[in-house]
């Protein structure tokens, strides 16, 4: 089974993530992944962090001369930043300051909660492995799924689909050309005006002290049909991607296709008519199941749709109480970004690769790339003559 774990904290030393069940002789492509990395590091909104950080994935094990060997694969990204934190994250016990802890929890963070699960009196015990910095090992983790998957066609392609309420006017453009024109815009909308408005948007919310959350969306093609199981609950590709995409720091929605519109709609405009053609086999003129029939993929653009909460620091702070006094006072401010919706459009790309990758291995599974090229060809075969 494809599986990841992350570790590290956000100011401290580097992210760690190791990949373990990735199977031999895929071409891993650095370049690629750091490309991606870099992706995630843009977008209009970012706070001063993204100014000392240059993510870059090191391949500490797992790959040689540029091919997957079938071991653990390491990947290593350091934080830049940790020069500045040395003594505030360091791991010895001389270094302790009891007068640095933090214990003004921010509402909405995992602050609070987090300090009252594990009894830490210093909230920085919570918050440094709570950030979303966490994200870029995740990202790293996806550009491996990536390389697995880009052999046999699929594509993953994220973008914004609005901010603060001000959603963007995609209509009548494929995924290719929407997420084409979204790579050059500064918050990943290909609708100019939405995108002036919505710059204009944080912009007033800098100056306000406040942050703004939105919506990303991604769609996979290139998918054969038959990812995930109708058999069992765990084994459900939607399930799975519910799962893996609520797990990411400040989500609080995900929908499939038409999603929550579904529920208001009669089934004779939601359910996709069954087509047949002798040359491309069984297709459907719509899509508003987002590509998961039954738990499966159904061989259709998968779409998928996150929604993000605004970011927790706000810089004019909201109220909270001390954890030591008990005196009502401001929430504590750390240095933070306005806005990430930018950057979380391609961390759901990455998240969303990874839980096909595994999906994929899951169906086609072998322990070297041509075992699993064999599988999979000749399942495509049985379904063109099915
Ligand atoms: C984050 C707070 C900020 C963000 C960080 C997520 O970090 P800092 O306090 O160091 O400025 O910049 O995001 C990243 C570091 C990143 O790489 O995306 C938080 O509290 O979640």
């Amino acid at each position: 089974m494809l599986r990841f774990f992350t570790a590290g904290e956000s100011h401290g030393p580097c992210l760690t993530a190791i990949v373990e069940g990735f199977p031999a002789g895929v071409t891993v492509e650095v370049d690629a992944i750091n490309l991606d990395l870099a992706r995630r590091q843009q977008g209009y909104g970012r706070g001063g962090r993204m100014k000392i950080e240059k993510d870059e994935a090191l391949i500490h094990s797992g790959v040689r001369w540029g091919e997957s060997l079938g071991s653990p694969i390491t990947l290593v990204i350091e934080n830049r930043d940790w020069r500045n934190w040395e003594k505030r994250m360091s791991p010895f016990a001389q270094d302790r300051d009891e007068k640095i802890a933090v214990t003004r929890p921010r509402p909405g963070h995992a602050d609070l909660t987090g300090a009252l699960k594990y009894h830490h009196r210093d909230v920085r015990n919570i918050l440094e492995r709570a950030s979303a910095r966490e994200t870029a090992a995740r990202v790293a983790v996806g550009g491996l799924a990536k390389c697995l998957l880009s052999p046999f066609g699929i594509r993953v392609m994220g973008y914004v689909a609005e901010i603060g309420g001000i959603v963007a006017n995609h209509a009548d453009m494929s995924p290719e050309e929407i997420f084409t024109r979204t790579e050059v815009s500064p918050v990943r909308v290909a609708d100019a005006t939405a995108e002036e408005r919505i710059i204009a948007l944080i912009d007033q919310c800098k100056q306000q002290g406040d942050t703004l959350g939105g919506v990303v969306e991604v769609v996979a093609i290139g998918l054969p049909p038959g990812l995930g199981s109708f058999a069992q609950w765990d084994r459900k590709l939607d399930g799975r991607l519910g799962h893996a995409l609520l797990s990411l720091q400040a989500v609080k929605g995900v929908e499939v296709g038409l999603g929550f519109a579904t529920a208001r709609l009669p089934g004779s405009q939601v359910h996709d008519e069954i087509d047949f053609e002798p040359q491309t086999g069984f297709l459907r003129r719509s899509n508003n199941s987002g590509g998961t029939e039954g738990g499966m993929s159904t061989g259709e653009p998968l779409r998928v749709r996150v929604a993000f909460k605004p970011l927790s620091t706000l810089m004019k702070p909201l109220r909270s109480v001390d954890i030591n006094t008990k005196e009502a006072v401001e929430a504590t401010i750390e240095r933070s970004d306005v806005c990430a919706i930018p950057a979380a459009a391609v961390i759901v790309e990455s998240v969303v690769a990874f839980v096909l990758a595994q999906a994929f291995l899951e169906k086609f599974s072998g322990d070297s790339l041509i075992e699993i090229r064999r599988d999979y060809e000749g399942y495509l075969e049985q379904v063109r003559h099915f």
